[in-house]
């Protein structure tokens, strides 16, 4: 049974973290019995606690435990959980109509979400977006979209990518399990070369990108032979692959690389997108312009729709028909991501996010510098990370480590996602609406954490 009267969500949310005992607590742990007989195994929960409001920097359970949010619901609730654009955008809509199917009826919201995405995205010339679902979906049409405009077949992807869970988008994951084991066969045609990932670059983090590129042209010009290729598809920060920055000078050489072939490039920014990184779109850190981008979890602040934004006459290479989905750019969600543009807008959360980066990188690289077991801190603007190892030496990555110390903080009222190839990466993506002291107490409690479980390893 639902409690009889539930919070309001929203930045009205009193902003404090208070846990009223175990986590989760028992009538979390009722619900999770309950899930376990209607819901699928293959469908976990990092933390199983029952949502019942979540707004400004806090996610308050159905046990009444009010969490500090580290984790935005993996990158959507940029703008804040329930905001106020965002919200009563949707709720008009929901009164005005709630579908039509833009295939059969068009409405306007569909077209001022493209018009915002192709005024923001740094794709180069005259620009359209389609709008979809989710994240997958984004990725599996810009591909689409590729192979129609080139001709080619052939797709480049990268050691510790995460593009989705569709059958397309697993193929183009690199981590096998939990997304891809039992999944096979896999969709041909994908081709994989080395991330310049810095810290585990083998000849170290000097020459990681030139290296990294020659691995890449090899790649393109050895293997599959350039004319074959349709799209290099990158994640400018990779996302569950570890919050991986490549080394700098990587994308702009790769953007290169394709230019000089006639492949695409096509930024995956379904994480990394829509102000998270103190830039709308992080590839505008190193001043890269893709052919096409894809966008989805910031952009619609929780709602489902995802995007491909591209220069115009690759976008247009698809004739009428060949686009489109039952729902994609449903109404309801177009106005929500109205919403979203209008929150960054008014409230300046490209410079918020930046702050926030500062405010966590400074304590990140505080943290490492007292322990050992944290290897690498790394991420832009409100996307950070720590990458945890065995002590001394050999950089052997610590999943368990990683795992007691996100338990820890849960357990304290902080919500932390776990990441990484290896399952060693704490990423922390609170939303930019999170107030300053909860901010730095969240931080805190992760320090008290990785001091508590480092210790228990040295
Ligand atoms: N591209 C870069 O990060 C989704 C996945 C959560 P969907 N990442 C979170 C999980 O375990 O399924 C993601 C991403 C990048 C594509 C996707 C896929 O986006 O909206 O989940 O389909």
């Amino acid at each position: 049974m639902p409690r009889a009267s539930r919070p309001v969500g929203g930045p009205g949310l009193t902003q404090v973290r208070r846990i009223t005992g175990e986590i989760p607590g028992p009538r979390s742990r009722e619900l999770l019995a309950r899930q376990r007989t209607l819901v699928p195994a293959g469908v976990g929960s990092t933390l199983p606690v029952f949502v019942e409001a979540a707004g400004g920097g806090v996610i308050v359970d159905a046990d009444g435990n009010s969490f500090i949010d580290f984790g935005s619901g993996i990158a959507v609730t940029t703008v804040g959980n329930s905001a106020p654009a965002v919200a009563e955008r949707a709720a008009a809509q929901l009164r005005r109509f709630t579908h039509t199917c833009f295939l059969v009826n068009p409405y306007e919201s569909y077209l001022d979400v493209c018009a915002k995405l192709n005024e923001y995205a740094p794709v180069p010339g005259e620009k359209r977006t389609l709008l979809v679902n989710s994240g997958a979906e984004a990725v599996e049409n810009a591909v689409k979209i590729a192979r129609a405009a080139t001709g080619r077949p052939g797709v480049v992807v990268f050691d510790h990518a995460f593009h989705g869970r569709t059958l397309l988008t697993m193929s183009l994951t690199a981590k096998n399990k939990p997304y891809k084991q039992g999944f096979g066969p896999f969709a041909p045609e994908v081709h994989r070369a080395p991330m310049a990932y810095p810290y585990r670059w083998p000849s170290g983090p000097a020459d990681c990108a030139a290296e990294a590129a020659d691995a890449l042209e090899d790649l393109l010009d050895r293997q599959v032979g350039a004319d074959n290729a349709a799209a290099v598809l990158v994640e400018p920060i990779q996302g569950e692959g570890g919050f991986i920055v490549p080394a700098p000078g990587f994308l702009p050489r790769v953007a290169e690389i394709c230019r000089a072939r006639g492949i695409l490039l096509i930024a995956d920014e379904v994480q990394s997108g829509i102000a998270r990184t103190g830039h709308m779109f992080a590839c505008e850190h190193e001043g890269v312009r893709p052919d096409l981008i894809t966008t989805a979890k910031g952009l619609a602040g929780g709602l489902p729709l995802g995007a491909v934004t591209g220069r115009a006459e690759l976008m247009d290479a698809v004739p009428a028909g060949g686009l489109g989905g039952t729902f994609s750019g449903n109404p309801v969600a177009c106005e929500a991501a109205l919403g979203v543009f209008a929150e960054i807008e008014a409230h300046d959360l490209l410079e918020r996010a930046l702050a926030i980066g500062d405010t966590m990188l400074g304590r990140l690289d505080a943290l490492r510098d007292a322990h050992p077991v944290i290897g690498d801190v790394r991420g832009r603007g409100a996307m950070a990370a720590i990458e945890l190892v065995e002590p001394f030496g050999e950089r052997l990555p610590a999943p368990d480590l990683a795992a007691r110390i996100a338990r820890r903080c849960h357990a304290e009222g902080l919500m932390v996602l776990t990441a990484g190839s290896y399952g060693n990466v704490l990423r922390f993506l609170p939303p930019l609406s999170i107030p300053d002291d909860l901010l730095v107490e969240g931080l805190s409690l992760l320090g008290e954490a990785v001091a508590a479980e480092a210790a228990s390893v040295v």
